[in-house]
């Protein structure tokens, strides 16, 4: 053996380097939106300080993974999110997925579902059976789940808005199909504090909302040992835009604050913290996901230390992990399949157990059966021909994600300590603190992407001269409104109307007095035949409803251009025409049905606000005609509707249609956010002026709303 002696001179190193790159080797760093400076090289150096170091597998702080053989032992879970319209629907397609190697089964509702509607309410229309299943009693939950053992398959549902009836609803289903709560496992989304961030689909306010999760968890830890009470979730942060310290403090503090909520009702620490779970995003930064997962559950351990459990599965964090749909792009959509497949390999190198891989038209429908089986497959490759299940944590030791994982650890830390010094998440909420700064981090992100600094391939950067079209799923969301009003009718007339009733005063006493179990009574209702929207209702009746102030932040894209001159002519144009005009340029930016996915709408506010225009963000969740009746009022010249769940083709012709009944007709209207390019023209026939598709540069969709206001006030 005459290898050379390594010389782990630093000093040497950088000259050397200077002379390849003929700069300072400083000049390489990259700094990222956490504020995290990554280096072209780690060496041990980096890790001085780190303290997680030499921590084993299956034991605290479990930074190399909660289990001792992790996937040697057992893989992560494949579960797929997925929900189609009908439980008749919904159940084939699970059925099919799970002889096809899926795992488990994991639920999306459909948004009139998570709004606590039936689906025969009115506010609903464009809604049911858009971006998931429509439930509306145990009658849909029995069909949903119909040939699916629940003892045998974990089930996940998403929901947080109307957990409460859904949770019910599959307690009582599971006890029809002859499976006794006891028996049920699964999880339950059940986190509210991130709707309020940044999800937006809640109904009633914080304090009741708190309360309802503390009474699932005190429900869960007594009567299903083997139900995860919540799955506390960073995912829709970093979808809204978060940073991944932003994601991984916000959701660790939001653990905190229901930790806290259970305690509150009496609990011992150990009776239900084995079974708090979480849930985050893997982007494409693919080291610092992976160290993410790893300094969550390091700092999880360092949180649950102070409650002082004494069972080590207390101090566990356990984690889903879903690959990002904000990275997914309409363009050359194939180059989905693989941003997917390395965010989920970065997920297994984190150590997650349970992953959803996404299909790669999910950025502008939802999947077909074909790309479905491409993201099952995904992972299926990856646990059987890639070799990575066969070593725990195979990560370890490497100085760049050692040193990573650090310093995630310790920023995160520091804004942990933040909201604990504001009192807390519940607090931090109410004052908008974690709102305002991820709705920062996005629209900085937006201005990244549309200056080029951040590179998109197929997006901003070799892009296309055409566009293959890809099928897509398209939904006929009026015969499945038909067929669900016509069961819930059905539901209605062959159950008893007192029994049901007097659930309904149960459940609504329970609610209102603060004493016994909301779930425990609502479990009455659902047995009784209350559907979703009763028993919604009944608790509305109790609590009232949550409605949100809308607020944009300024002056975050403006100064990302200042000094280009694209930036700053169009800026200039805007002012003339304000002076033509006699005022500032007004633009509605309009949300409407049950679709809370609001990142897009608040970041064309903002860069359109720092533009020139005067910005009017209508409230969530209007309907059409309130939105015409706003924007009259408003005196606004354009309305830009913004829609992420496939309900433009119902709703925003209706909105044209309620402009013209107003006398609104010279109100120019134009659609942003997921429309896929086949719906264009359908869009264009019915009185919309343009529309805006997924990765539309901001100031692109600027520049043509003043064209149109220019070109309309010429003729
Ligand atoms: C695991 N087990 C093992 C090993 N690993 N046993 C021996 N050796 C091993 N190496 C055991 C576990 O202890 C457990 O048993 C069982 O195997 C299952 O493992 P698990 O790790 O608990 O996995 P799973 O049941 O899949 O549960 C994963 C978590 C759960 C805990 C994360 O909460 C979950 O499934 N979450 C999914 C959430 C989800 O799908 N969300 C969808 C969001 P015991 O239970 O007996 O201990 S979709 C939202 C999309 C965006 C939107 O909102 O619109």
């Amino acid at each position: 053996m005459n290898d050379p002696k390594p010389d782990p001179n630093i000093q040497k190193w950088r000259t050397l380097a200077e002379k390849e790159v003929k700069r300072d080797p400083d000049t390489l760093v990259w700094n990222t939106p956490e504020g995290i400076p990554v280096k072209p090289l780690y060496t041990a150096d980096d890790l001085e300080g780190a303290t997680h170091l030499d921590s084993l597998p299956g034991f605290a702080p479990f930074v190399r993974g909660p289990r001792a053989t992790m996937y040697a032992g057992r893989p992560w879970t494949i579960r797929q999110y997925a929900g189609f319209s009908t439980a008749e629907e919904s159940n084939a397609f699970y059925r099919k997925a799970l002889a096809a190697g899926q795992q488990g089964v994991s639920v999306a509702f459909d948004l009139a579902t998570h709004r606590g509607y039936d689906s025969d309410h009115p506010r609903v229309v464009g809604d049911v059976g858009k971006a998931g299943v429509a439930i509306d009693s145990v009658e849909d939950m029995k069909i949903l789940f119909e040939g699916i053992p629940l003892d045998q398959i974990s089930v996940s549902m998403t929901m947080n808005g109307a957990v409460i009836p859904v949770l019910a609803n599959f307690i009582v289903a599971g006890e029809e199909q002859g499976v006794p709560r006891a028996r049920l496992s699964g999880t339950i989304q059940n986190d509210i504090l991130k709707e309020f961030m940044v999800r937006n689909t809640y109904i009633y306010p914080p304090e009741p909302s708190m309360r309802i999760i503390a009474d699932i968890i005190e429900y869960t830890s007594k009567e299903m040992p083997k139900f995860n009470s919540i799955s506390i979730s960073g995912y829709h942060m970093q979808e809204a835009g978060a940073t991944l310290v932003q994601e991984l403090a916000f959701t660790l503090a939001d653990g905190r604050e229901y930790v806290r909520a259970a305690l509150k009702k009496g609990l011992d620490v150990d009776e239900f913290a084995g079974r708090l779970s979480f849930f985050f995003a893997i982007g494409m930064n693919f080291f610092m996901e992976a160290a993410k997962l790893r300094a969550a559950r390091l700092l999880w351990t360092r949180i649950m230390q102070e409650f002082e459990p004494k069972k080590p599965s207390s101090l566990m964090l356990r984690t889903h992990c879903q690959t990002s749909g904000v990275s997914l792009q309409e363009q050359d959509p194939y180059n989905n399949i693989v941003r997917t497949a390395f965010e989920a390999m970065s997920a297994a190198l984190g150590g997650t157990q349970s992953l959803h891989t996404n299909s790669f038209d999910e950025a502008i429908a939802l999947p077909t059966e074909f790309s479905a089986r491409i993201a099952r497959n995904t992972q299926l490759i990856l646990q059987h021909e890639t070799g990575v299940t066969r070593v725990v944590d195979p990560l370890a030791g490497s100085y760049y994600v050692e040193s990573l994982t650090k310093e995630l650890a310790d920023a995160a830390w520091k804004l942990i300590e933040e909201v604990e010094a504001m009192g807390g998440m519940t607090r931090a909420v109410n004052d908008g603190l974690p709102k305002r700064l991820i709705e920062e981090a996005a629209t900085r992100k937006q201005a990244a992407i549309d200056r080029g600094d951040e590179v998109i391939v197929g997006v901003n950067k070799y892009r296309l001269e055409t566009e293959d079209e890809i099928d897509i799923l398209d939904i006929d969301n009026k015969a499945v409104r038909e067929a669900q009003i016509a069961r819930i009718e059905r539901t209605r007339r062959q159950r008893d109307p007192k029994k049901a009733g007097e659930t309904l005063d149960r459940l609504r006493e329970v609610a209102r007095s603060g004493q016994g179990n909301i779930l425990e009574a609502a479990v009455e209702a659902a047995r009784a035949r209350a559907t979703l929207g009763e028993i919604s209702d009944a608790m509305r009746d109790a609590f009232g409803d949550h409605s949100a102030v809308p607020k944009v932040v300024s002056k975050v894209y403006g100064p990302a251009y200042e000094g280009e001159p694209e930036y700053e002519n169009l800026v200039d144009r805007l002012d003339q025409f304000a002076r033509v005009l006699g005022s500032a340029p007004r633009i509605m930016v309009a949300k409407l049905g049950q679709d809370g996915h609001d990142r897009g709408a608040k970041v064309i506010a903002s860069a359109f606000g720092d533009l020139g225009f005067e910005v009017i963000a209508g409230p969530l969740f209007q309907t059409p005609e309130e939105a015409a009746d706003l924007a009259v009022k408003s005196k606004v010249q354009v309305v830009g509707m913004s829609s992420l769940a496939a309900g433009h083709k119902t709703l925003a012709p209706q909105l044209v249609e309620a402009l013209k009944a107003r006398g609104a007709d010279e109100v120019i209207v134009v659609v942003g956010g997921v429309v896929p390019r086949q719906d264009y023209q359908f869009l264009l026939d019915h009185g919309v002026a343009a529309v805006f598709g997924p990765g539309t540069n901001v100031l692109d969709a600027a520049r043509a709303v003043l064209d149109l206001m220019e070109g309309k006030r010429r003729n």
